[in-house]
């Protein structure tokens, strides 16, 4: 097990450093400081060959001009809150318009374009960093000072963890997850169409013509939606049903899981072998197939076009302040928002 770190660049004078995990097996895994962001996760194909399997860049510039939350923390409320604003005990807060009239993965300088303090952490059979950051009373909106803490632990089982824990002086908001696009196909070589997602979800919220919940929750059975079975990401892409038409033709949407406590999704990739396992303890994940991916930037080498990558964000339902039969994303000061995501990579596992 090892820990590397290298001057990755600076951000507003602040040095920002890109952290390098490495364990026995070869896997390795590299973060910044700006954003908690994953630049890179290293693992290997059926053939043992080592690439990367998440979307990312090489510059700090291209992360600063372009990045549609590449590998990032997202937070202090992942997902649309609409209209930008709430009522939290008879007071109404108003946040960062960042997607007008809407506000938008915390505003327009969420956790993803904040500095966090790192430091190692070197355990027997794992090595990774541990985040934090203090977001004032006010920032983007948001009332109390929110002190947050992520340890990002790689083991030597292949298994990258990430662990939140948050806690406030006053009554707020928080509902954090990593905005990482997965490609399998290692190096950006093929796009995610022909992934197989396979998780046990019987429903769906609708969305908006403003990507916002409508409130409406959708059985996912005989829909391009249902994934309990295994299904190629292309069926969504290439699907007539209005909701996949609704997010530019794929997926953008908070999938539920079937049952309450620790779930399960498995996301693969014939050609390459590789497969990745996450289990989580939230009640949903947003997937999305980077149906907006367009800019003037390249990934790899492989100019940004859509469906290069997939993001699963496990995550709290989005605008859920505005729908009470939601499971809350309130925090209040007597208690400690905590919640747990790993990601284990596997080879040579045909797609499910
Ligand atoms: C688009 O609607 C999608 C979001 O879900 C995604 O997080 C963002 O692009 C990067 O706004």
């Amino acid at each position: 097990m090892k820990w590397v770190e290298r001057e990755f660049g600076h951000y507003h004078g602040e040095p920002v450093i890109e952290y390098t995990l490495t364990n026995n097996l070869g896997m390795s895994v590299s973060c910044l400081n700006y954003g908690c962001t994953i630049t890179k996760i290293i693992v290997p194909d059926r053939h043992g060959k080592l690439e990367n399997v998440v979307l990312g860049f090489d510059t700090l510039e291209e992360y600063v001009d372009f990045s549609p939350y590449f590998g990032s923390v997202i937070g202090r409320v992942a997902g649309r809150i609409k209209y930008a604003a709430f009522e939290l005990d008879g007071v109404e807060y108003k946040l960062e318009a960042n997607e007008f009239p809407n506000h938008l993965h915390g505003g327009r300088k969420g956790f993803d374009k904040r500095i966090w303090k790192t430091e190692p952490v070197e355990q027997v059979d794992a090595v990774g960093i541990r985040f934090t950051y203090l977001s004032p009373d006010g920032e983007e909106g948001y009332p109390g000072n929110l002190e947050i803490n992520i340890l990002y632990l790689l083991s030597n089982t292949n298994e990258l963890s990430i662990t939140y824990e948050a806690k406030t002086d006053r009554k707020t908001l928080i509902n954090l997850t990593n905005h990482s696009y997965f490609n399998l196909s290692g190096n950006v070589k093929r796009d995610c169409t022909e992934h197989i997602l396979q998780l046990d979800s019987e429903r769906f919220l609708e969305l908006g013509y403003d990507l916002i919940p409508t409130g409406k929750i959708i059985e996912s059975k005989n829909t391009p939606f249902d994934f309990n079975q295994g299904r190629l990401l292309k069926s969504g892409i290439k699907s007539s049903h209005p909701q996949n038409i609704l997010v530019g033709n794929g997926y953008d949407h908070p999938l539920l899981f079937a049952k309450k406590g620790e779930n399960t999704i498995t996301l693969s990739e014939k050609e390459s072998g590789r497969s990745l396992i996450i289990t989580t303890d939230q009640p949903c994940v947003v997937l999305y197939t980077s149906n907006q991916l367009s800019g003037p930037f390249s990934i790899a080498g492989v100019p940004a076009r859509n469906y290069l990558g997939v993001c699963l964000e496990t995550q709290g339902l989005p605008d859920a302040i505005h729908h009470p039969n939601f499971p809350s994303i309130i925090l209040n000061p007597e208690d400690v928002y905590q919640s747990t995501t790993r990601y284990r990579f596997f080879s040579n596992t045909i797609g499910v």
